[in-house]
């Protein structure tokens, strides 16, 4: 039969949760599909960290009891506690519907009862079996009902193998930044803006400096944080969320202004546009990383230049 689970995580390393919990399911079947993967507030229970969400469709030979059991010893491998209803956990894997009448019995219901009011789960249903049936109605039809829901897709279906380096942007940056510096040196032109130029590049110097050193070792240049880094709002960091590429923007504004050349100003603005760019990628990433990075976002909406975006 075919069948959709939905898998859900709001402790530990989540995201590396989920994907183990994909591989052991398909060793029960074949995996049809994979959602995109989710970040959605908790929904019940009590005050806890986000959920990463995600669906997949699994064609399997097992019955009901069989895949029920089979989802309880995944979510046990994953060291599943149960003390407490609607609690935080590890692993959650409920079976949603599937392509066969509805089934009732004591332990397992199936289309799972609250399915249709979850947009954690009918958005990913949707995305891979928009004619699911949830109980009453398709996915499909029933994902305006939940558009209420605090639900944002992270990353496409490619999410369950590893997320690529982004070596490219680093190197993008790299170029960018020696690019405009040379510029501002090269082609000095007749205006002379000392005065403002010289405390935005020791402004910006400080703000960048500063952030990274209190990133300290969990500093990376890619768009990904590294594996257990800390998540941080301290210093620059409850000003801006990318105070380094703030100040990086913000130096080389002044250098053109301190060396008068309107064509150094405007690639500072262009290295703006890039770093919002590798900046949204890099926020994906943390937030998949970080429960609480949602949370973060909103406490400080600012994400690269204090005060002004
Ligand atoms: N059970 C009955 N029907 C099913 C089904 N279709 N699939 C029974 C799986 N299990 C089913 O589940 C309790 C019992 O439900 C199982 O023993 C099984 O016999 P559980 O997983 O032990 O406990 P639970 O998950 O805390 O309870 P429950 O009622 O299943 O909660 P839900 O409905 O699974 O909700 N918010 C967000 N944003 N994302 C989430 O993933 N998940 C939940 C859990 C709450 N809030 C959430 C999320
Ligand atoms: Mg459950």
């Amino acid at each position: 039969m075919q069948v959709a689970v939905g898998l859900g995580s709001n402790l530990g390393d989540r995201l590396n949760l989920l994907r183990q919990a994909v591989d052991q399911l398909g060793q029960h079947g074949e995996i049809l599909a994979v959602s995109s993967l989710y970040r959605s507030e908790p929904v019940g229970g009590p005050e806890q960290a986000d959920f990463l969400n995600a669906v997949i469709v699994l064609e399997t030979d097992l019955d009901f009891p069989m895949l029920l059991g089979a989802c309880q010893h995944i979510e046990a491998s994953a060291d599943r506690m149960r003390d407490e209803r609607w609690g935080p956990r590890t692993l959650d894997l409920d079976i949603l519907t599937a392509a066969t009448p509805p089934y009732v019995s004591e332990t397992l219901t199936v289309p799972h009862e609250r399915l249709a009011e979850r947009r954690f789960a009918v958005e990913p249903l949707a995305e891979v079996w928009p004619d699911a049936a949830t109980g009453s109605g398709t996915a499909r039809s029933k994902l305006d009902d939940v558009r209420g829901q605090s639900v944002d897709r992270l990353a496409g279906p490619g999410w369950q193998v590893a997320l690529s380096k982004g070596v490219w942007w680093v190197t993008a940056q790299v170029v960018l930044l020696i690019l405009v510096a040379g510029v501002a040196f090269r082609y000095s032109e007749s205006f002379d803006a000392r005065w403002i130029g010289v405390p935005l590049l020791v402004g910006g110097v400080t703000l960048a400096a500063r952030a990274m050193q209190v990133l300290g070792s969990s500093l990376t240049p890619f768009p990904q944080p590294l594996e257990g880094a800390a998540m941080i709002s301290s210093g620059p960091y409850g000003l801006v969320r990318h105070p380094i590429y703030g100040g990086l923007i913000i130096s080389l504004a002044g250098l053109a202004l301190f060396m008068g050349s309107w064509i150094a100003l405007a690639g500072s603005v262009a290295v703006g546009g890039f770093f919002w760019l590798k900046s949204s990628f890099e926020e994906r990433r943390l937030l998949v990383a970080h429960s609480r990075y949602r949370r973060y976002m909103d406490e400080v909406p600012k994400r690269l230049i204090p005060f002004i975006v």
